[in-house]
């Protein structure tokens, strides 16, 4: 016999789940208890946004589902953002959160809304535990927030029912679909002579290929038939960025834009391997023509966005569709012109990373002095567009980042997530000085996990990417100037190491001596304000 706790409990362990994040509430003690006990490690956050990045932070490092709890009523509303982050950024989530007895809330109303129904508009799905149906649910929810497009999933829990005991539960139903492969015929053989015949192919490459561990595939299709790879910020890294035929990862640049997409409408074949367009911005609607060029699409999930259109769509699993078009199909020379090569050398001179001191100068010194394994996690504004398009990524799954809902304040949690999960890995959280301010609570996070991330802050008392759009619509700064904080001295306030710099030997000195350090590390990197024109 097990409580309903228990049985959550353990459900979500043999998930693969190993922490929960969350704030605790007199409605969840038993939840949060039992989570532990059953090898749940509960970790105390001060936000409970900022526990489901850390969630977040989790799956990017086990691939299993991060788990959020959360009290009645308060704690449910604050995790609305990342419930919404979750669906848009495909992170499968657990969100467990606390509530009164159904019948005590017809006479009972202090904190008392319905969570289910706020929920039911930002998550995959949303239950009530129910007596008697504990395990089936738990496992429904793992299933629906795992399969088809990763997401979040609440399961709202009657205190009372927390405690109560449940029939013996049975064996985990948990059968993940197997990887569909495309069906022989002639769509298949249409898509096979089209790339056995292309001159300029393109391929396209965005989050379900690591989604459906399509990494080494698309690699090596590139590769072999030397085609041109670009990324969503998600896929970065999917072929090392120093690889001649990564053209980087685009979406939010314009100027990065300018030139990726003129390349992608002098193709003859573009190929788009689990390119999901919610990371793009709104140049990438329908940025080519199907009747122009051939289109095939590799998806997990029918186009039901339309944000852009394809000639052949091939929904299933993306690494067995690859792999299914390029079988019999002999490599040919391709891109006579050398276009592609030229695109990737006027990439790299409209993003100059060799300026002395500055925003690129900070990722430059970053980029070259971490090791190609270590996390790094970039929060929202012009930091992280200008970060994304000179970050050079090595490998897949090492830059995290909310890039499709692109919220601010999910940086250092996720940096924090990725680190309770991967302790031995270096992890270096990026974020401007409007984003940390938002969530300052959890460098005491930091403190008490004695978690030795190195958290980077450019210092520039700006918002600066809205007061850079509020410039160019020709109006006055309004709302996006405040006060250089002095964050070495919060760091050391709060337990950890502080250091300002504003040039890149001390950036690197400082980074070098925070990733040997015991305790956290802020490094307050100082820029002017107004340095990001014409930068993306
Ligand atoms: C939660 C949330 N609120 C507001 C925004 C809009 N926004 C996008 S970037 C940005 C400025 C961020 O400022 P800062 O963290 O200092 O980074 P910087 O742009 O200066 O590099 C704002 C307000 C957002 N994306 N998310
Ligand atoms: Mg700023």
């Amino acid at each position: 016999m097990a409580t309903a706790a228990e049985l959550v409990a353990r459900r979500l362990y043999e998930a693969g789940c190993r922490h929960a994040f969350g704030m605790p509430g007199g409605e969840v003690l038993t939840l949060m208890k039992a989570l532990q006990d059953a090898g749940l490690e509960f970790v105390m956050v001060k936000h409970e946004n900022a526990g489901g990045y850390m969630a977040e932070g989790t799956f990017h490092r086990t691939g299993a589902p991060g788990v959020l709890l959360s009290t009645i009523g308060p704690g449910v509303s604050n995790a609305v953002n990342v419930v919404a982050n979750a669906a848009q950024d495909r992170v499968p989530l657990i969100f467990l959160s606390g509530c009164v007895d159904a019948a005590e809330a017809q006479t009972y109303n202090h904190q008392v809304f319905d969570h289910v129904a706020l929920m039911k508009s930002v998550a995959k799905a949303s239950f009530t535990l129910l007596d008697g149906a504990v395990d089936v649910i738990v496992d429904k929810a793992v299933a629906i927030a795992m399969d088809g497009r990763p997401g979040p999933v609440h399961i709202d829990v009657q205190t009372p029912l927390a405690r109560r005991e449940q029939p013996d539960a049975k064996p985990a139903r948990r059968v993940r679909p197997a990887p569909a492969a495309p069906a022989p015929g002639p769509d298949l053989d249409r898509a096979r002579a089209l790339l056995a015949g292309a001159e300029r192919p393109i391929m396209i490459a965005g989050v379900e290929a690591l989604e459906h561990d399509a990494v080494d595939t698309v690699a090596s299709l590139a590769r072999d038939f030397a085609i041109p790879l670009v990324t969503t910020y998600k896929a970065k890294g999917i072929l090392p960025e120093d690889d001649p035929l990564a053209l980087g990862g685009w979406g939010l640049s314009p100027l990065g834009d300018k030139h990726v997409l003129p390349l992608i409408d002098t193709a003859d074949l573009i190929l788009l391997a689990g390119y999901d367009p919610i990371e793009m911005r709104s140049s990438w609607v329908a940025p080519w023509d199907p009747a122009k060029t051939p289109v095939i699409e590799f998806a997990g999930t029918p186009n039901t966005h339309y944000v852009h259109q394809a000639t052949l769509s091939f929904i299933g699993n993306v690494r067995a569709g690859l792999t299914a078009l390029r079988d019999g199909v002999t490599p040919r020379e391709v891109w006579p012109n050398g276009a592609p090569r030229e695109t990737r050398n006027a990439l790299t001179a409209a993003f100059p990373t060799d300026e002395a001191w500055g925003p690129a100068a900070i990722c430059d010194e970053a980029n070259r002095l971490l090791p190609d394994d270590a996390i790094v996690a970039v929060d929202t504004g012009a930091h992280r567009i200008l970060l994304s398009s000179v970050w050079k990524c090595r490998r897949p799954h090492t830059l995290i980042q909310s890039t499709a809902f692109g919220s601010m304040g999910c940086g250092l949690p996720l940096a924090i997530g990725a680190k309770l999960a991967d302790p031995d890995r270096a992890v270096v959280a990026f974020t401007g000085d409007g984003g940390l301010e938002m969530i300052l609570g959890e460098l005491a996070t930091l403190r008490d996990r004695k978690l030795p991330i190195v958290v980077v802050v450019f210092v520039d008392a700006s918002l600066a990417l809205i007061e850079l759009k509020q410039r160019a619509d020709g109006m006055e700064n309004l709302g996006v100037d405040f006060g250089r904080t002095d964050f070495a001295a919060v760091a050391r306030a709060l337990g950890g190491n502080g250091v300002d710099v504003d040039n890149r030997a001390d950036l690197a000195a400082a980074l070098r001596d925070g990733l040997a350090a015991d305790a956290f590390t802020v490094i307050a990197a100082h820029i002017e304000r107004g340095v990001y024109d014409g930068r993306f």
